[in-house]
């Protein structure tokens, strides 16, 4: 038996989780967290909400509030989301506890007086309005690298490139607007330098670190490491615990990884367990791709310089992108979680964002998509296979496990998958491989329907019932096992298959080699999936665009993906004549045009309002995509859309006289 220590890279306080946060983290780390506790290891699951930062200051500021009234806010919330979606951690607390306060400070204190960390004077942008420095976040400008205006301080989102802030080309104050003046300051810096042979060979040695978070962090080695600021100017966070840093506090990287520790820390107050049998034995990390380098090479720089053990594993979740396009909070491209289970059992969620790619790639919810491996696999598939063994025992059995005798060959070799498959299983959890342990589930689930259909055991009931009663016997033994061996991936239905089979203990892996005894009385079943209705996808989908629309800005650009001629050859475009215009009312931004495209007219809702008056649009000929889905934007139906320009909204026109109709090739 093994004590893992299990952690979730800690969501900033500043907003509620999102489909993101769940397919990276929460969880694959559950799913590992749950099997391993069901074969009997003992696990110690933490996570907690990061509340420092310039993030949550700046949004504070913008509210007028202070910064611990909205990282509270947003904690009970994401612990809500958490909970909502069965994420069983032991322990979800936060960076501003006071124990978190003393670990860090402690920490801090323990390299600084090891000679690890060291003062160093540098420049720095200073609002002389605001009196303030103004790292990170609290300063906008234009980035210096791809030229995008309101590049952060620390970050510029167009090209992805991690700023300073002194690099920004016209800078501006967040906070007032002002253009900042340079000032130096004196700041904290652990060397990490000196740690790039002991990195090089903790990743090197390290053989069961995943591929991405070996090859991120063996290139970036390539480059060597600079030393890492590990302080800031500002008044939220955890203050520097030395006598001559008066109005300095850690870096929120410089503190954030002790959430790990202050957490489980937290959890041995409670129950009088020390965590650091668990760190010790094996400890695993949970994270998104944005942060491999702080985990792969910081968190066990800093964790060698205190003279701590490595973690043993760090599993990097790629991103997840919303019907083709980066997700986005601040464009409202994004589903909540809260959102999402108001309207559909979490287990639908946590089984589509896990068979839907493997965690090490990049991949795309899309409600089509989701709908469809909702129908065709869970309700077709799985649901429909309980469904038939459960109503067959009971239509032909009593509702009791029948005898099992004489077995056919078709028998033996539908045993063999059912015996297999808990090992099968179990390994590609261990493993990391979530997505295949779970599509190896469904492997058998189709296996079992096959069997099913070529047993015919409607048939063989009359003519020779013993031929039914071994088909019905090792169908219930599956689903028996079913019960158990879903539980690490959807758990409320596991629990529910459970139920219907009569037992007790789904929880231990073990047991879903046990067979039901002859005579195993089994409950009436309930369908355990129902379809989704293409009228409730519509309804998601104008919801979701909706909210872009609400937001600002007109999204993020689309995933640049290669298609074929023959994908494009589908596409329909075609010059047509703007016969109507009219304002959509409540929105700004939309306007209703009825558009003449040859054979038809159009109804058409587009962006345009901010640019053109409806006056000035009619009998203008612009570029129409005829074969579009047609969706509803403000409840109105739009049956195309007009080419334009994304940020402007100019309309893409034709330069010569063309036929209304006449295609675009
Ligand atoms: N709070 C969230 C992120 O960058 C950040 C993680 C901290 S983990 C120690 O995804
Ligand atoms: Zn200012």
């Amino acid at each position: 038996m093994s004590k893992i220590f299990i952690s979730c890279a800690l969501p900033y306080a500043n907003g509620p989780c999102h489909l993101g946060h769940l397919r990276s983290t929460y969880i694959p780390a559950d799913i590992y967290a749950r099997c391993n506790r069901m074969q009997g290891n003992e696990v110690l699951f933490v996570c907690a909400t990061d509340e420092h930062g310039t993030p949550i200051a700046v949004q504070a500021e913008n509210e007028g509030k202070k910064p611990i009234e909205i990282a509270k806010r947003y904690h009970d919330m994401i612990v809500e989301d958490v909970k909502s979606c069965d994420i069983t951690l032991d322990s979800f607390t936060r960076t501003t506890d006071k124990l978190h306060y003393e670990i860090s400070q402690n920490f801090f204190l323990n390299l600084y007086n090891k000679g690890l960390i060291y003062e160093h004077t540098i420049e720095q942008l200073y609002c002389e309005n605001c009196h303030k420095f103004l790292p990170d976040r609290y300063v906008e400008g234009t980035c210096p690298v791809c030229g995008a205006e309101g590049a952060r301080g620390d970050h510029c989102e167009s090209c992805g490139r991690h700023l300073e802030p002194t690099e920004l080309k016209e800078p501006q104050c967040l906070t007032c607007g002002h253009t900042p003046v340079i000032k130096t300051s004196k700041q904290y810096f652990y060397k990490l330098s000196n740690f790039e042979d002991d990195i090089e060979e903790y990743i090197e040695n390290n053989k069961k670190l995943p591929s991405n978070v070996r090859n991120y962090a063996l290139n970036w080695l390539k480059e060597g490491l600079d030393d890492w600021i590990m302080t800031r100017d500002m008044k939220w966070g955890i203050p520097v615990p030395l006598k001559d840093a008066e109005g300095k506090v850690i870096y929120v990287w410089g503190e954030a990884f002790l959430g790990y520790i202050s957490s489980a820390a937290q959890w041995s107050r409670k129950t009088g367990k020390p965590w650091e049998d668990y760190w010790n034995d094996t400890a695993i990390h949970f994270i998104g791709k944005d942060i491999i380098y702080h985990h792969a090479l910081f968190w066990p720089a800093l964790l060698s310089g205190y003279g701590c053990k490595l973690p043993d594993n760090i599993f990097a979740g790629e991103f997840l992108s919303l019907e083709g396009k980066k997700m986005s909070t601040s464009k409202n491209w994004v589903i909540w979680v809260s959102d999402f289970v108001r309207d559909f059992d979490s287990d639908l969620l946590r089984y589509y964002l896990t068979i839907n790619a493997p965690l090490n790639k990049d991949t795309d919810f899309s409600w089509d998509d989701f709908q469809r491996r909702v129908n065709d696999e869970l309700a077709d598939v799985l649901g429909n296979f309980l469904h038939r063994t459960f109503t067959f025992t009971h239509k032909f059995f009593d509702g009791k496990v029948p005898e099992y005798k004489n077995p056919s060959q078709e028998d033996i070799e539908f045993e063999k998958l059912i015996k297999q498959l808990p090992e099968t299983e179990k390994d590609y959890i261990n493993d990391f491989k979530f997505r295949e342990g779970l599509v190896e589930v469904f492997k058998v689930a189709k296996a079992a329907n096959k069997y099913f259909n070529d047993q015919e055991p409607w048939k063989a009931i009359k003519e020779n019932p013993q031929k039914a009663a071994n088909t019905v016997y090792l169908c219930d033994q599956l689903a028996k096992s079913f019960a158990t061996l879903t539980k690490p991936y959807i758990p409320k239905t596991a629990d529910k298959i459970a139920k219907i089979v009569n037992i007790t203990d789904n929880d231990t892996w073990d047991k879903a080699t046990e067979y039901l005894p002859i005579g195993h009385e089994i409950n009436k079943p309930k369908p355990l999936f129902q379809k989704i209705e293409d009228s409730t996808i519509k309804a998601e989908k104008e919801k979701l665009y909706k909210n872009l629309e609400k937001s600002t800005d007109n999204g993020e650009k689309k995933m640049s993906e290669k298609i074929s001629i023959d994908y494009f050859d589908k596409v329909e475009i075609r010059i047509g004549q703007i016969k109507e215009a009219e304002k959509i009312e409540k929105s700004n931004k939309l306007l209703k045009l009825q558009v003449n495209v040859g054979d038809k007219t159009l109804q058409i809702v587009a962006g345009l309002a901010k640019r053109y008056s409806p006056e000035e649009l009619i009998d203008k000929k612009v570029t129409v995509l005829v074969n579009l889905e047609p969706a509803k934007l403000f409840g109105v139906e739009s049956q195309g859309m007009l080419l334009a320009s994304g940020e402007s909204a100019a309309l893409l026109v034709p330069e010569e006289p063309v036929n209304v109709g006449e295609e675009i090739q």
